[in-house]
């Protein structure tokens, strides 16, 4: 091989190489880890961008079964509200009977508004958890 034709190959070689080692990563959803302990909800992230995919992996590192919901702040104590209304208010939900103790679940969203801190908030609504601090305001800008 001439030195001239192996550096004609080495080139396609390298584009090669680097149009497929080199992926965008616009498309793959960041990831957001989301940890559950009684009683609090803690979070890699705490403030979104509008339009990002982002994967919520959601861990229970409790002793007893949490859920989490992504909406807006509510009264826990509302009488008014049952779960099932709370649940058609929730951008995102996980289920009680899905994050029993050690479970890791994951749910995927992206923002399509501007929220200010506190308009959104992480939050378990099984009873009495949200009274006792399992509840996080993100921010989405
Ligand atoms: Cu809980």
């Amino acid at each position: 091989m001439t030195s001239k034709k192996f550096v004609a190959v080495l080139a396609v070689a390298i584009f090669l190489l680097t149009a497929c080692g080199a992926p965008s990563n616009s498309t793959e959803p960041a990831t957001v880890a989301i940890t559950l302990t009684e009683f609090g909800i803690e979070s890699s992230r705490e403030s979104f961008e509008v339009g990002v995919p982002y994967q919520f992996v959601v861990t229970n590192k409790g002793a007893i079964s949490h859920e989490v919901m992504l909406m807006a702040p509510t009264m826990a104590n509302q009488m008014d509200m049952d779960m099932e209304e709370m649940d058609e208010m929730a951008l995102a939900t996980i289920v009680e009977d899905d994050l029993p103790p050690g479970a890791t679940k994951t749910f995927d969203y992206t923002f399509t508004e501007p929220a200010a801190t506190g308009d959104l908030e992480l939050a378990c609504h099984v009873s009495g958890h949200y009274e006792a601090g399992m509840k996080l305001p993100i921010t989405v800008k």
